[in-house]
């Protein structure tokens, strides 16, 4: 059934192909935490995710689906297949493997408190569903682009994240959203390994979270979100790294410095902040220059800023002296 998901022979190992679950486990072994590779590699063990039926009528956003597709947002290439892109998720709350989408079936996402905070002059802590149904909704064809050399295609529903932080009006003094994924390690059974930065983390300057690519995902392929893919909110930068989409949101914040993100906090020299895909720019321990396309046979090149550097190479024309590709 999944066969085509799969890695083909001629590919290389899953170990070999995360490099992000390889270092991980590099420095586990670093820090002589031998129990914790244990841990690890039970729950990896063998995991090819099944795909779920994700999709359980009766839930409170249903009514906002099919969406209407903003016909702006083109692909250059096929939609990733709803079963592989369900089945191959990077979500380190629930393992550090691909296949944690039955994991992660522990995770309610309804209710969902968020919070808005910081400098801002609206502040609130509402549920998602509320934030969610003073959103223009909408669905986009967007590029997914993993650091790790691997890419997809997903039709996302969701909103502008712009519509949040005009919700929010943030104040003169704030230069960036923080974001912040749920911490409970009785969901996510990895946020029991305390050694790592938990909560995850990400965060964008107040002009790249309102550039119109910025986008909060609620849903994909006209259903709302399984949870593997980080229901019920979670973010979609198409021109940066993976890394960057954070799921399962519950919190963002208005603040003046800039936020260190949880993949900073563990290894700064190899995941940055800014994070813009750039085929020239190797990752320190790998080529950045093709990407394996989910879903089929095919490496294709990549593309700078992921092919969205009509809308957001803008962003970055004043600053030069950052390491904007790492
Ligand atoms: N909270 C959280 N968000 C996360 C991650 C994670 O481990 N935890 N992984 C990131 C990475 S590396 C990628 S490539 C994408 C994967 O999204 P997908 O599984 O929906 O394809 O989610 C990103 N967001
Ligand atoms: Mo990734």
């Amino acid at each position: 059934m999944v066969s085509f998901i799969r890695r083909r022979p001629w590919e290389i190992r899953e170990s070999a192909a995360t490099p992000e679950a390889l270092f991980f486990d590099r420095r586990q072994v670093l820090a002589g935490l031998g129990g914790a590779v244990a841990a690890g590699g039970l729950i990896g063990a063998g995991a090819i995710g099944s795909s779920r039926a994700a999709f359980a009528a009766g839930g409170p956003i249903d009514d906002l689906f099919p969406p209407k597709r903003n016909e702006a947002f083109k692909l250059d290439r096929a939609l990733t297949p709803e079963a592989a892109n369900g089945s191959y998720n990077n979500f380190y709350e629930f393992g550090f493997d691909k296949g944690i989408a039955d994991r992660a079936a522990k995770l309610k996402p309804f209710p969902w408190s968020v919070t808005i905070d910081g400098l801002c002059n609206k502040p609130q802590k509402l549920d998602a569903v509320e934030l969610i149904r003073k959103m223009p909704i909408e669905e986009r064809l967007y590029r997914h682009r993993c650091v790790e050399a691997w890419s997809m295609t997903i039709p996302w529903t969701g909103f502008p994240l712009a519509e949040l932080v005009k919700l929010a009006d943030p104040k003169p003094e704030a230069k960036y959203l923080r974001m912040e994924t749920f911490l409970d390690p009785k969901i996510a059974v990895m946020q029991a390994q305390t050694w790592y930065p938990w909560p995850y983390v990400e965060g964008l300057t107040l002009a790249e979270a309102t550039n119109d690519l910025a986008f909060i995902a609620i849903g994909a392929y006209g259903k709302p979100l399984p949870n593997q893919h980080g229901a019920p909110l979670r973010l979609s930068v198409p021109w940066k790294y993976g890394f960057k989409s954070i799921k399962s949101i519950v919190k963002f914040s208005f603040v003046k410095e800039r936020p260190k993100s949880y993949w900073e906090g563990l290894q700064a020299s190899e995941y940055g902040f800014w994070a813009n895909v750039n085929p020239a720019v190797p990752h320190p321990r790998w080529s950045q220059a093709t990407e394996r396309v989910l879903g089929t046979p095919d490496t294709v090149p990549t593309q700078i800023y992921n092919g969205y550097g009509e809308q957001v190479a803008g962003l970055y024309k004043d600053l030069a002296g950052e390491r904007l590709f790492m």
